[in-house]
């Protein structure tokens, strides 16, 4: 973060408590009345928590990771395809979305387009009549998950890529047949990179047509890229969203999905607290060193340790973790990702089973017009390790800086963490004690906070 945001909170909480003095207390509608709040689709979207990623294409079949659009359709063969087993396995394991690269920078597509011969049509599976998004979309809607597609802008295969107004309109086609043939989609996601086509021509995309006609056709989408306009990338295929981050962008920060620079990266691991669009990070990553199986990497599956760490630094901080498992070349999710994935769902659902701040005594002392603290008396007091908070964020993301203090029974209060952005969620872990008062102290906010969650749990394995 840069200092001048810094300094625009501080002044604007400092306007704010002038503003209001020997006034009746302001509602955070009033103190800030511009302040974004997210749409039911974003809000649905957040909600869900964790997204699982499909990458599948040519590319399992070729081991590479990113095809050069030469690849042979006929190698497309996925002899045992389940999209069920992939939404049964996604269900069980708390996923409650799914997205399935539709096309690759390779130019395979996994529907029968009618824009190429480059793809299912010309291969052996279902012998050339196959519809793996058709199939795909189907399972997430049996199983209860909400579908996504990707299609990757950049084609290595499309003859009139770089061609700009025609492969504009052969993007636009393709689009189209994915927004209008397979039902409602909750998101479609953009992809960043950008490098050359076939012909060795650089591509100028036409971003508003494309983001209009996905309000258009599909308005409940979310629409995800580095730009959003909806759900922004966060920054890095680590697993990591920043902290602090903001669920505020300043728009023209990135321009275009692709734009590079440090005020691009700041923007999209941070967010911006005096941004005037709300657009929050989705954090992806892969369960595997690559985005497609490769048979070399069955041994170098995530670990659950490594999995519940990036829960914590994406869900944990304000973002949605939208985690990659790729189909082997039989179509299949493999038995080690699956088996990691139960293993994650039963560690987090054993980890957050008991909330021992309910049934606790709550009061709010307000400091000034956007500050306070939340006292919470427990029933009992108890060891503890682990806190999760959160903004009520249909109103909007406002703290800017908190600090969290417990104390045993008839003792000092002690700081058990302290951070800045809170928003949809905030975990923060800390050496355990025991505690029969927690007291959450909002130092810093746009405007009075709206606190929705203030849990309390016990990691014995910690
Ligand atoms: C990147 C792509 O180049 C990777 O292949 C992968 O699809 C990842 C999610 O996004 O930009």
């Amino acid at each position: 973060m840069t200092l001048p945001r810094r300094d625009f909170l501080r002044l604007a909480s400092g306007a704010l408590a002038g503003a209001t003095a020997g006034v009746a207390l302001p509602r955070s509608r009033r103190a800030m009345p511009g302040r974004p709040r997210p749409t039911p689709a974003q809000l649905a979207w957040q909600r869900d928590e964790w997204a699982m990623f499909i990458h599948f294409g040519v590319n399992t079949f070729s081991d590479r990771e990113w095809g050069d659009g030469r690849e042979d359709p006929a190698s497309f063969n996925p002899a045992a395809l389940d999209a069920r087993q992939w939404a049964r396995t996604a269900r069980a394991a708390g996923f409650r979305a799914m997205i399935l690269t539709a096309k690759h920078h390779d130019g395979f597509c996994l529907w029968p387009t009618a824009t190429t011969r480059h793809g299912v049509v010309s291969s052996p599976f279902r012998g050339g009549q196959g519809d793996v998004v058709r199939e795909f979309v189907d399972a997430c809607r049996a199983e209860g998950l909400r579908p996504g597609l990707y299609l990757s802008p950049w084609d290595r295969n499309a003859p009139v890529y770089g061609d700009s107004p025609r492969y504009n309109d052969f993007y636009a086609e393709q689009l189209t047949e994915l927004l209008t043939r397979y039902g409602p989609l909750a998101e479609v996601w953009f992809d960043g990179a950008n490098g050359e086509g076939p012909n060795g021509r650089r591509q100028r995309y036409d971003w508003p047509r494309v983001f209009g006609l996905v309000r258009r056709l599909q308005p409940e989408a979310v629409m995800f890229s580095d730009a959003g306009p909806d759900v922004r990338w966060i920054g890095n295929e680590t697993g990591s969203a920043g902290d602090p981050n903001w669920s505020t962008v300043d728009p023209d920060a990135v321009p275009y999905p692709g734009a590079e620079g440090e005020r691009v990266s700041a923007m999209l691991q941070h967010g911006d607290p005096a941004g005037s669009t709300w657009r929050p990070g989705e954090t992806d990553v892969s369960i595997r060193p690559g985005w497609f199986h490769h048979p070399a990497e069955d041994a170098r599956v995530k670990s659950v340790a490594d999995l519940e760490a990036i829960h914590f630094t994406s869900v944990g901080r304000n973002s949605k973790m939208l985690l990659n498992v790729p189909p082997t070349g039989a179509g299949l999710l493999h038995a080690t990702d699956v088996e990691r994935l139960l293993a994650l769902r039963a560690r987090i659902d054993r980890l957050f089973a008991e909330d021992l701040a309910r049934g606790g005594t709550r009061r709010w002392r307000a400091t000034g017009p956007t500050t306070g603290a939340l006292e919470l008396t427990l029933p009992r007091e108890t060891p503890a390790n682990l806190v999760a908070l959160g903004e009520a964020i249909e109103e909007g993301q406002c703290v800017a800086r908190y600090r969290l203090d417990a104390s045993a029974e008839g003792r000092r209060w002690t700081t058990i963490a302290s951070g800045q952005t809170i928003g949809y969620r905030k975990l923060d872990r800390f050496p355990a004690i025991p505690i029969r008062h927690l007291r959450l102290t909002v130092e810093e906010a746009f405007a009075p906070p709206r606190i929705g969650q203030l849990s309390l749990f016990h990691d014995v394995s910690a």
